[in-house]
């Protein structure tokens, strides 16, 4: 989701292909070994294959919603490390841990720690840097959204009023509802999706 929003963000036209993890196409495996999604091949032939890389490339193409312009701040990278080397642990062993496994409680517990702070951080502005979104905010709230959807009762529930605000916002937006698209699995010999430059 980092990646189609920046993409999105930057109106970069492309082709998608939709890559199922259950059952990876060796094309896609011979291009990129390490087998995870997203990967972004350019038209020079470059291969990106992390989404924050893609995010930056995609924005450094074009940013007219001026998306980068926080993106040099510590405060914005050691937060979304945080988010990618700490909160994502905790993320998938909520999500992925049957209901019945008590460690399931136990990383929810580690994720709200992040979570609280996270909604101290959004107390001042609308969205993290300021009062429109910025590449901070695009690439947390994918997580976010996933954290909530485990249990969304329980989420609306918590006294995180600013992050309930801020995850609404995003889960209202054009560019939310305009990236959401499932697609079918890609293929050799189907037709390639062209995905076209939005009006933001
Ligand atoms: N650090 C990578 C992580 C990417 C990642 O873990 N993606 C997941 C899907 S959201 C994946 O491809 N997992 C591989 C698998 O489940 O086999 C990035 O942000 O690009």
């Amino acid at each position: 989701m980092r990646a189609r929003l920046a993409l999105y963000s930057a109106q970069i036209e492309h082709e998608h292909r939709e890559i199922l993890l259950k059952d990876k196409h060796p094309t896609f495996l011979k291009i990129s070994p390490k087998g995870t999604v997203p990967v972004l091949i350019t038209k020079a032939g470059d291969l990106i294959e992390e989404s924050m890389d893609i995010m930056k490339w995609a924005l450094d193409n074009n940013d007219p919603e001026h998306l980068l312009s926080t993106s040099s701040d510590t405060y914005f990278n050691s937060f979304i490390s945080i988010v990618d080397n700490n909160f994502k642990i905790h993320l998938d062993g909520y999500k992925y841990s049957r209901d019945d496994d008590k460690n399931k409680i136990k990383y929810r517990d580690e994720a709200c720690k992040f979570l609280n702070e996270l909604n101290l951080k959004l107390a001042k502005n609308n969205w993290l840097m300021a009062n429109d979104p910025k590449i901070c905010d695009l690439a947390i709230l994918p997580f976010i959204r996933q954290f909530a959807n485990v249990d969304n009762n329980w989420f609306s529930n918590q006294p995180w009023p600013n992050i309930h605000r801020w995850l609404n916002s995003f889960l209202e937006s054009n560019r939310f509802l305009s990236i959401m698209y499932k697609y079918k699995k890609w293929e050799i010999g189907h037709s390639p999706i062209h995905i076209k430059k939005f009006s933001l």
